[in-house]
């Protein structure tokens, strides 16, 4: 097995000593860290996404390979080229109120880094006001993520995305919301722009967003 390979198994079993160690051989060994990212971490990160959604999913393990990834990402983030970070454009993204879960968050929050958005990442728990103060601080924001992993949260989400859509700058901005409860429906409802099911299609629309925008200017 390659050490490409090894590094997945360690996010997956959810060892970060190991991860990073690994990464710093890699990197050592002159492996470009863009290929680190695409080969060996972003995929150990959609099979996260997708086999931690089983309802039977073992909540320490998941936990563990969270924590993993994270560490890996801390690691590797100094050497991938800061130039490729943030040209794409900025996002806003956070948990919405009452809700404390982030995993499927912050790999939201990956892959939109990891297509070169700049994410500003509100955290859990975050509230309407919080959102729209964010939202006035950074003017430029290009689209703002509302994740909810409860069904008591998603009329918070309601609402924080009502609040958004009451903003005058809002043509400036899309909206997007996800997490396990939320449907494509429910977002139509609630008036969302974009709704996925996954942080890799998520990274993509919110791509998408932005050509278009780019092609009507
Ligand atoms: C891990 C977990 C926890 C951990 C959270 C740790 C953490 N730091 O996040 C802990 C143990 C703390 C926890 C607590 C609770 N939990 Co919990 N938890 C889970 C569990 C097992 C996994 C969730 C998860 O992380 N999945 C992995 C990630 C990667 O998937 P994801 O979040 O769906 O995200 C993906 C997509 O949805 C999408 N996505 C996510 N956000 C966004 C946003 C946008 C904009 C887009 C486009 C896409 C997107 O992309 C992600 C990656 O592909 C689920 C059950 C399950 N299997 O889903 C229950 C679950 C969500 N929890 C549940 C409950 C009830 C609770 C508690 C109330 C339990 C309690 N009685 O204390 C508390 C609530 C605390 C609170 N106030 O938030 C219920 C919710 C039921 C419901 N319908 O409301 C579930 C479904 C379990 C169940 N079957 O009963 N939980």
């Amino acid at each position: 097995m390659g050490i490409m390979d090894n590094i997945r198994n360690a996010v997956e079993e959810g060892k970060p000593g190991i991860v990073t160690r690994l990464l710093s051989k890699a990197i050592d060994s002159g492996i470009n860290p863009q290929i680190i990212l695409k080969e060996a971490l972003l995929p150990a990160m959609r099979k996260m996404g997708q086999e931690y959604k089983e309802e039977d999913s073992d909540v320490a393990r998941i936990l563990a390979a969270a924590r993993a990834m994270k560490k890996g990402m801390d690691f590797l983030e100094p050497y991938l080229d800061g130039s490729y970070f943030g040209t794409l454009g900025k996002v806003i993204l956070g948990t919405a109120g009452g809700d404390l879960h982030d995993l499927g968050k912050n790999l939201v929050a990956i892959m939109f880094r990891s297509v070169g958005f700049e994410v500003i990442d509100l955290g859990v728990d975050v509230s309407a006001m919080r959102f729209i103060k964010a939202v006035k601080e950074h003017p430029d924001v290009n689209i703002v993520c509302v994740s909810s992993l409860l069904t008591t949260s998603m009329p918070e989400m309601k609402h924080i995305v009502h609040e958004l859509n009451e903003l005058h700058s809002r043509k400036n901005f899309k909206v997007m919301v996800g997490g396990g409860p939320v449907t494509e429906a429910f977002a139509k409802k609630i008036g969302a722009d974009g709704y996925t099911d996954n942080a890799a299609s998520a990274a993509q629309i919110a791509r998408k967003f932005i050509e278009n925008e780019k092609e009507n200017k």
